[in-house]
């Protein structure tokens, strides 16, 4: 008898649930509706993909064609000597070191090819090649002259100068592209560090010679059969992380507050509840603010503004995704529509008439979203473009901005008619105030009078501020969207610890009402409560984008500079976190940090687990060698309170973890002082 076939079956789809996916509001909604319109997104294609076990524990090496070669830990674990090898005889430190740093390599690059980029516009601008940018802080740029040693209005005997701004302009260009290929010397920034910190990096061997070059030098050392030493594989880390930090990081910063103005505090919104269904919407993601300078700049001529109108909109909104998003915002106020994870999510509301994408962190998937819509998705970078059919490509050069820019908001006016009537815009957005800097901190904290971080240090001491969280970072989809970042940022100002935060965090916590001064009498302890609402900042001060923790790092050597809390960035009550990262960027961040004196904890899981000697070596030996270290901890909660601790620990060697008498200083006192 023939055998009864079974009915095959049919398979369905894995499909992620809202609630689980995400803490926010306006993201469950979405990811909901887009199971409605059956568009698969992140959050659906992460259940089906599981990540590597093996990759997670930084213990597959795959930098030859011998390999893959995996060495998991045994189940029972390792017990005498660890005999794992790889074809090549190399032992698991050296793959996981070597994962490790060209990770670092990889953030690196990243971060400091962006540098690069600004710093070509900016030698632009200073030739007089372009008319759409010019320089806008005069009192940064001199700032940043001195720090690379170009003359200003005095020579370095106290000689008076007669030196124009476009000639000092023009030699801080050419000074600071020098940063990324100079034959002899050191990253000049090194400098900006506290002199015990500067002193530490010599004595340790890791001053980067130029940026570029720490970059390269992994990659060579990461070939087969080179650097087989995970100390010396690490030191090589440092340099390259330290050359990111205060290299193409700090030099991306500064290029931009002299091109397009240093933040300074601003109201805004956040989330996407701030696309309007009336008016022609152009979401603008990735990094790199050169392009989306100049699209707020025209998306704001009565020529465009008129253009949108005659297609039957109330005009142009314009809003971000990612660090371009925090870019545009901390200097012109336009809002936020999300963090990395709601990319796909803006697409899906149905208004999206244009997505500008530049570099970094743009999902692949755009396209068939896009797809889906009449959303154009317009690629703008040549290092940076997507192969789908459906995808537009307008090369931006500096040369030609203002003339891209007006094409690409022509192009979204033009598609607003359009649109389907499937258009679904969650109403929910968060009042905040964002554009927080190293001067501005100074300014609401110090007064111009005190010019310095006196107050806040002052603060510190008396225990009304506990300490200082540097809380950065991307989402990551293997965990809850903005869960732990909200959970941790939550618990560090319950305890009377400032954050201050950057890149999706910022994001994330700007969508949560975070970043109000309003929001310090909610979540903060009395403490941090009383000093936000006596000078009017909230808990949580936002500083930017990806290659913004420049700022935080140059924030810490102002807060040693003005005394009382050691000598160096290692001594201070602070503490670093990155709660849900998953980009290469984050462990190059993560790293200057540590090797700037942070103890810094990341969320979710770090490729080191399966290496338990290297783990060891960057979770523990670092700390005495460089005062910072690495942690891991995935439990929202437990991690706050590791930031914590570390932060009394600090307290206490600094003698001051005894409550100090308080003296309040009302605002009548502040401004009597600012007056004198
Ligand atoms: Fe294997 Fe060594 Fe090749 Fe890595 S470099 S894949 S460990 S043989
Ligand atoms: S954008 S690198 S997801 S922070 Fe800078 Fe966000 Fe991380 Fe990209």
């Amino acid at each position: 008898m023939a055998e009864e076939k079974k009915p095959t079956e049919t398979k369905v789809k894995k499909l992620a649930d809202p609630v689980a996916a995400s803490i926010d509001e306006a993201t469950q909604k979405m990811i909901q509706r887009s199971h409605e319109l059956g568009i698969e997104t992140t959050f659906d294609r992460a259940l089906r993909l599981k990540s590597c076990n093996i990759g997670t524990q930084g213990i597959c090496c795959k930098n030859c064609d011998m390999g893959p070669c995996r060495l998991p830990l045994p189940k029972s674990g390792i017990e005498g000597e660890d005999t794992r090898k790889g074809i090549c005889g190399a032992p698991p430190n050296t793959i996981a070191a070597r994962n490790f740093i060209r990770m670092i390599a990889g953030g690196a690059a990243a971060h400091s090819d962006h540098g690069r980029a600004v710093a070509e516009v900016f030698m632009s601008a200073a030739r007089k090649e372009t008319n759409a940018y010019q320089i806008k802080d005069t009192r940064k740029l001199l700032e940043v002259a001195q720090a690379l040693g170009v003359e200003t209005t005095v020579d370095v005997d106290g000689e008076e100068l007669d030196r124009d701004l476009d000639e000092i302009a023009l030699e801080v260009a050419e000074k600071a592209l020098n940063e990324w290929g100079k034959a002899e010397g050191e990253v000049l920034y090194l400098k900006r560090a506290p002199e015990t910190r500067y002193e530490l990096w010599k004595k340790q061997g890791v001053l980067p010679r130029n940026i570029d070059r720490e970059i390269v030098e992994i990659m060579h050392r990461t070939h087969i059969g080179v650097d087989q030493d995970y100390k010396n594989l690490m030191k090589q880390g440092t340099r390259a992380a330290l050359a990111d930090g205060w290299g193409g990081s700090m030099l991306a910063t500064d290029l931009q507050d002299i091109l397009f103005g240093t933040p300074y505090p601003l109201a805004s919104e956040a989330n996407l509840g701030v696309m309007k269904e009336d008016m022609v919407n152009i979401v603008i993601h990735g990094h790199e603010p050169v392009l989306s300078e100049m699209i707020v700049a025209v998306a704001q001529t009565k020529e465009m503004q008129d253009h949108a109108k005659s297609k039957g909109a109330k005009g142009i909104q314009l809003s971000g995704i990612c660090c371009t998003a925090n870019e545009i915002l901390q200097r012109h106020g336009v809002p936020l529509c999300g963090t990395f994870l709601q990319q796909e999510l803006a697409i899906i509301t149905g208004a999206c008439d244009a997505m500008v994408v530049d570099i970094q962190c743009i999902f692949q998937n755009l396209a068939n979203v896009a797809n889906c819509f009449h959303t154009k998705l317009i690629t703008t970078h040549p290092i940076a473009r997507m192969e789908q059919d459906n995808v537009l490509h307008i090369e931006f050069d500096e040369h030609h901005a203002l003339e891209d820019a007006e094409r690409i908001i022509k192009l979204a006016i033009d598609n607003f008619e359009n649109r389907g009537a499937e258009v679904m815009i969650p109403k929910q957005k968060s009042p905040i105030v964002a554009g927080f800097g190293v001067e501005s901190v100074e300014y609401h904290l110090g007064g111009t009078f005190r010019g310095s971080y006196y107050t806040l240090n002052d603060n510190i001491i008396n225990g009304r501020i506990r300490g200082i969280g540097g809380v950065v970072g991307c989402n990551n989809v293997r965990t809850r969207h903005n869960d732990s970042h909200i959970t941790i940022v939550k618990e560090l100002i319950k305890n009377d610890v400032i954050v201050l935060t950057t890149g999706c965090n910022a994001i994330a916590c700007a969508m949560e009402g975070l970043l109000t001064p309003e929001s310090a009498r909610v979540f903060c302890g009395p403490g941090l409560a009383e000093v936000c609402e006596t000078v009017g900042i909230p808990p949580v001060l936002h500083l930017g984008s990806c290659v913004d923790n420049s700022r935080i790092l140059l924030a810490a050597t102002e807060v040693v500079k003005a005394g009382g809390l050691g000598n160096d960035i290692s001594e201070l009550p602070a503490a670093g976190s990155a709660p849900e990262w998953m980009s290469e960027k984050a462990i190059s961040i993560g790293h200057y940090f540590v090797a700037s004196g942070v103890y810094t904890v990341l969320g979710v899981t770090l490729p080191v687990s399966g290496a338990p000697v290297f783990k060891n070596y960057i979770f523990e030996k670092f700390e005495k060698m460089y005062g910072g270290m690495w942690d891991l901890e995935a439990d929202p909660v437990e991690h706050a309170r590791k930031m914590i601790a570390h932060i009394d620990r600090k307290r206490k060697d600094l003698g001051i973890d005894k409550a100090r008498e308080r003296i309040m200083v009302d605002m009548a006192d502040r401004r009597a002082m600012d007056t004198m």
